[in-house]
């Protein structure tokens, strides 16, 4: 599926989500979230494991200035609570999302990238939230979960100073999994996603699920939901896996 914002194919079990405009540095505008949600529809009814990336030297630049630039405030409010509702979207996807950010991811890139489950860069990406320097502040979540990445003094750092940070020390503070040569990065996100693609698609789907729902319970609520999980797996394809273990073959799913 292409739409105006992004070209979509799948190949082997792996969605690509090319952002499309280079022409602004694949700046996150009404349109983009309106053809993700549509796309989102589709694949929700036939999950793959997704890769998010970007066509020139951008991921993305950010929400789209000159679109916002007009905008009254609760057409402000209207977009932001819409963009938060889609990135949610990425976030209770059943299955994987990689972003393999190939350049700037600013802003709202920045908090798209972080609506994904892991990051790979390439070591051209630079990454920040510069929406201070604009009088304004994160709309897409970046005040929430930034922190949860690099830390509250690293999240303040970047959300007050607005510098960028490059692919290395994006590393460094744990917003990125892995940095590559550009050339390399959407084979090396392909991988990742075969590796992924391996897994016992149930597994995979429970994995995900209980591991972001955990990350705001209280301990024992975690561990709890863990084991409901894991007994899960004991009436479906983890029978399956193990016993394909046993047997020395490949499981069946
Ligand atoms: N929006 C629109 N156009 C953009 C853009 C953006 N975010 N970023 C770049 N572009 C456009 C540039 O205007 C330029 O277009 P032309 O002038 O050629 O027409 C083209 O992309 C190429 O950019 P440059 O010529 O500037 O390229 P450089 O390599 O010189 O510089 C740069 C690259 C990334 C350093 C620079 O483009 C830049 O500083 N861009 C802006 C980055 C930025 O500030 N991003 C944060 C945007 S604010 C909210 C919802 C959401 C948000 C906030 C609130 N609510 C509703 C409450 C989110 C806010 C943001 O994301």
């Amino acid at each position: 599926m292409d739409s105006k914002t992004f070209h979509f194919e799948s190949q082997n079990g792996t969605g690509i989500i090319t952002l499309s405009r280079p022409e602004v540095l694949n700046a996150l505008n009404i349109q983009f979230f309106k053809d993700l949600n549509k796309l989102l529809d589709e694949l929700e009814k036939d999950p793959v494991i997704l890769i998010i990336t970007g066509t020139g030297k951008g991921f993305a630049a950010g929400a789209d200035i000159k679109e916002m630039a007009d905008m009254s405030p609760d057409e402000a409010l209207k977009l932001s609570v819409g963009g938060q509702k889609t990135f949610q979207r990425l976030e209770d996807y059943p299955f994987p999302v990689i972003a393999a950010v190939n350049g700037y991811a600013l802003g709202g890139g920045c908090e798209l990238c972080m609506a994904c489950d892991i990051r790979l860069a390439s070591k051209e990406a630079k990454f920040g939230q510069p929406e201070v320097k604009l009088g304004l502040i994160p709309g897409y979540g970046a005040t929430h979960k930034l922190a949860k990445h690099v830390g509250l003094g690293n999240a303040l750092y970047m959300l007050t100073t607005a510098v960028n940070i490059g692919a290395e020390e994006a590393l460094q503070m744990g917003l990125v999994q892995e940095i590559c040569e550009p050339e390399a990065l959407l084979e090396r996100a392909k991988e990742v996603a075969g590796l992924m693609g391996k897994a016992g698609p149930d597994s995979l789907m429970a994995v995900k699920s209980v591991c972001m729902a955990s990350s705001d319970l209280p301990y024992d609520e975690g561990l709890k939901l863990e084991s409901e999980n894991f007994m899960r797996m004991f009436e479906g394809q983890g029978k399956e896996g193990m016993k394909a273990f046993v047997e020395k073959r490949k499981p069946e799913w």
